[in-house]
C-alpha cells in the first residue's frame, strides 16, 4: 500500500508547489485606494433620475420664496404624483426625488414641526401630504424615492439659534421614518448668504447621523457627501476628468465647500468615495413656471448633457418640475419620451458584440481576466492585468467593417478607479497605420467618447496611465445619429425668445456715454456689456408700457460676476422714479447664471427703467449684464 502511494504523495506535493507558483499572480487584483460602498455602488448603476422641484414657488413664479409666502397660495388642484412616477418610469428613470422642503421651509407633508406646511394650504383641504402620494407612486411603479432637504429655512422661528440644529434633526426623522426607503438624501448647502439674512452654524454630524438611523443604505449628497457630491454647477456638465474621489476632511458643504474645479475633477488620490452627481433643471429654472413653457430644454441639449454627465462618470439628476395643475406639463414629457427615444435609437446595437478581443496583458494568462469579459453582461466579469502593469491595449477585430462615432468603456468601480490616461485609435487599412479616434483621462463608472464618423474594422484601446493594474468590465462602439434636429425642428417656435417689447428703439440715458453700454439692449444675449463698477443703469423705452416686470440676462458663464443684489425703478418722465423692487436678490444665480424675470407686485406704466446694482456674484464692483428686457404679457 505505502509503496504504492508514495508517489501519489509526491506528485500532490509537486502539484501543490506548481499550483501555487502559477497563482501566485491570479489572485483577483486587490482594490486600488478607496471603493464604493454596496449602496454607492447600486446607486451608481441607477444611473438616471428625476429631480422635483414642487412648493408655493411654483405658483408664486420665484426661484426662492423667503418663507414670508402665505401657505395658501400651493393649491395643486388636479395633483396626481402617479402621473409623475408614469412618466418618470416611461423616460428610463430609476426614481425620483422631491424638494419636501427647500428654502422658504415649507414642508410637503404635514410637519409637527412647522406652520408653514401643506397643513396650512387650501390644497384638500390641508389633508394632503405630497409624500405620501408621490412615495406610494415611486412604490407602485418600481421606483425609488429620495427627498431634499434644505437645511437653510427662511421661515421657521429658531432659524439661527443652537435649538434649530435639533428642530431640522426632527423633521428629518420625520420624513425619514414616515414613508418607507429613502435612496437619497439630498442636502443643499445654501446658506442665506444671497440674502444676508440669519445664518446658522449647521451640525453636519448630527444631521448624517440622524439619517444613517433611519436609513442607513441613503447616499447623502452635498458639495462633499459622504455618499456622493455636487459636480460644481447647474449646467450639465461634468469634469472630462472626474475622479470619484475627494478629499473632504475640513470641508463643509455651501461656503465651507472645496473649489468648484476640485468638485468637478474629484481629487485623484482622495481620501473618501465621494462620487459626482449631475443636477440640471430641464427648464431654465428649478420651478415651474408658465413663463418657461416654451424653453424646455431640446432633445440636442438633452443628448449632449447624457454625454457630458453620465458618459463623464457621473449620475444625472434630471429636474422636471410639477406644474400649478400638480402634474408634469406635457412639454416636458414629450421631450422626455422624445430623449429616451434619441438614447435608445443611439446604444441600441453595439458593434463590439461578436468582435474577437487581442489584449497585450492578461491576468495570469488566465480565461477569468481574459478581455472577452469585456463583451458580456455581467457586471462582475473583467478584463484585468497583472499587477505593476500600468499600461495595456486591446485590439479589438470586428466581425466585419463597420462604421461608428461613439465608444463607450466602463471601469470595474468595486476595485477602485485607477485609469488616468486612455487612448482610442482606429486601424486605417489603405494607410495601414493606427490612427486616432479620440483620447480621454479618467474612466470610472461608465465613459462615453464622441468623435467624428469612421469606417474601420480594427480598434485598439490603450491604457496609457493606470494608477494600479487596470480592471474594465465593459466597452462598446456605436453608430448614433450626429443630430436631432429632426425631432427638435417641430418644438422650435418662431418667435422673440427674449422680449416682450423689442427693444430696437431703446437708448441707454445714463450713464453718460450710454453707447458703452448699448450691448446690454441689442437683443443679442451673445454681447454684453462688462460695468466696472456697482453704477445705476436708466433705460429709455422711448415710449410709455405697462410694466409687469423686467428680465435680466447676466453672462452664462458661471465664473464671471453677475449683478446679484439690487434696487429697480421706474418712471414716467426720467425724474420721478417710483421703487418697484427694493434690496432685492436674484435667487440662486450664482449657481444657475440664466435668464432672471422678475414680476413687479402689480403693473406700473412707465417709459423709463433704472437698474442699480448693490451687490455682484463674486463681491467685487464689476459685473456683466448680456440684456434687460421688460415683461408686459
Ligand atoms: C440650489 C438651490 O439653491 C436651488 O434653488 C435648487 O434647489 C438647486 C437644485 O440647488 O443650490
Amino acid at each position: 500500500m505505502n509503496n504504492r502511494l508514495l508517489p501519489v504523495g509526491l506528485l500532490l506535493f509537486f502539484t501543490g508547489i506548481w499550483l501555487s507558483c502559477s497563482t501566485s499572480n491570479v489572485e483577483p487584483p486587490a482594490a486600488y485606494g478607496v471603493t464604493p460602498t454596496a449602496s454607492q455602488l447600486e446607486w451608481q448603476k441607477m444611473e438616471y433620475y428625476m429631480f422635483a422641484h414642487f412648493g408655493p414657488n411654483t405658483f408664486t413664479d420665484v426661484e426662492w420664496g423667503d418663507g414670508k409666502e402665505d401657505p395658501k397660495v400651493f393649491n395643486p388642484a388636479a395633483l396626481d404624483c402617479r402621473q409623475w412616477a408614469k412618466t418618470a418610469k416611461d423616460a428610463g428613470m430609476e426614481a425620483i426625488i422631491i424638494t419636501a422642503k427647500h428654502h422658504d421651509g415649507f414642508c410637503l407633508w404635514p410637519s409637527q414641526y412647522s406652520t408653514h406646511t401643506v397643513r396650512e394650504s387650501l390644497w384638500k383641504e390641508g389633508k394632503g401630504d405630497v409624500l405620501r402620494e408621490l412615495s406610494d407612486a415611486c412604490k407602485e411603479y418600481g421606483l425609488k424615492f429620495g427627498v431634499y432637504l434644505s437645511p437653510w429655512d427662511q421661515n421657521h422661528p429658531s432659524y439661527g439659534t443652537p435649538a434649530y440644529n435639533q428642530l431640522f434633526a426632527n423633521t428629518l426623522t420625520e420624513v425619514l421614518t414616515g414613508y418607507g426607503y429613502v435612496f437619497e438624501q439630498w442636502f443643499d448647502g445654501a446658506n442665506g448668504d444671497a440674502h444676508k439674512g440669519k445664518r446658522q452654524e449647521y451640525d453636519w454630524d448630527l444631521f448624517h447621523n440622524t439619517v444613517y438611523a433611519h436609513q442607513p443604505h441613503a447616499v447623502i449628497f452635498s458639495d462633499v457627501g459622504p455618499g456622493c457630491r455636487w459636480m460644481g454647477n447647474e449646467k450639465g456638465v461634468a469634469g472630462e476628468t472626474n475622479w470619484s474621489r475627494l478629499n473632504i476632511e475640513h470641508f463643509e458643504p455651501g461656503l465651507g465647500a472645496p473649489p468648484i474645479d476640485t468638485l468637478r475633477k474629484g481629487n485623484v488620490y482622495g481620501e473618501a468615495w465621494v462620487p459626482a452627481e449631475t443636477d440640471v433643471s430641464i427648464r431654465p429654472g428649478w420651478f415651474y413656471s408658465p413663463r418657461t413653457d416654451d424653453k424646455v430644454k431640446t432633445v440636442t441639449q438633452l443628448m449632449d448633457i447624457y454625454y457630458t454627465s453620465i458618459g463623464r462618470n457621473s449620475n444625472l439628476l434630471l429636474n422636471v418640475p410639477p406644474s400649478r395643475e400638480g402634474r408634469i406639463h406635457p412639454a416636458d414629457s414629450a421631450r422626455l419620451m422624445e430623449f429616451k427615444r434619441a438614447r435608445d435609437k443611439s446604444f441600441e446595437n453595439n458593434l463590439m458584440q461578436e468582435a474577437s478581443l487581442q489584449a497585450t496583458n492578461t491576468r495570469g494568462n488566465l480565461p477569468a481576466y481574459t478581455a472577452t469579459n469585456l463583451l458580456n453582461s455581467d457586471y462582475d466579469s473583467y478584463w484585468a492585468t497583472n499587477d505593476g502593469v500600468s499600461s495595456a491595449s486591446i485590439e479589438i477585430t470586428l466581425k466585419q467593417t463597420e462604421t461608428f462615432n461613439r465608444f463607450l468603456v466602463q471601469e470595474y468601480i468595486p476595485l477602485g478607479q485607477r485609469v488616468a490616461r486612455f487612448a482610442l485609435e482606429a486601424w486605417d487599412e489603405p494607410a495601414a497605420q493606427w490612427t486616432m479616434l479620440a483620447q480621454g483621462t479618467t474612466i470610472g463608472y461608465k465613459r462615453l467618447l464622441r468623435f467624428p464618423r469612421t469606417t474601420a474594422q480594427k480598434l485598439r484601446l490603450t491604457i496609457q496611465e493606470s494608477l494600479a493594474c487596470p480592471v474594465l468590465n465593459t466597452i462598446g462602439l456605436y453608430n448614433t445619429p450626429e443630430s436631432f434636429d429632426a425631432e427638435d425642428a417641430a418644438n422650435v417656435k418662431e418667435k422673440n425668445p427674449f422680449f416682450d417689447v423689442s427693444p430696437d428703439k431703446w437708448a441707454v440715458t445714463y450713464p453718460d456715454g450710454g453707447d458703452l453700454f448699448k450691448r446690454i439692449i441689442d437683443a443679442d444675449i451673445n454681447t454684453g456689456s462688462i460695468v466696472p463698477q456697482l453704477i445705476k443703469i436708466i433705460i429709455d423705452l422711448k415710449e410709455s408700457h405697462l410694466l409687469k416686470g423686467f428680465t435680466y440676462i447676466p453672462s452664462y458663464n458661471s465664473t464671471e460676476p453677475a449683478i446679484m443684489r439690487y434696487n429697480f425703478s421706474v418712471s414716467k418722465d426720467g425724474k420721478q422714479w417710483t421703487q418697484a423692487k427694493k434690496n432685492a436678490v436674484f435667487s440662486n444665480i450664482k449657481n444657475n447664471p440664466v435668464r432672471q424675470d422678475v414680476l413687479f407686485d402689480a403693473p406700473i406704466e412707465a417709459r423709463y427703467i433704472m437698474i442699480d446694482p448693490l451687490e455682484t456674484t463674486l463681491g467685487g464692483q464689476e459685473f456683466i449684464i448680456a440684456e434687460i428686457g421688460v415683461i408686459t404679457k
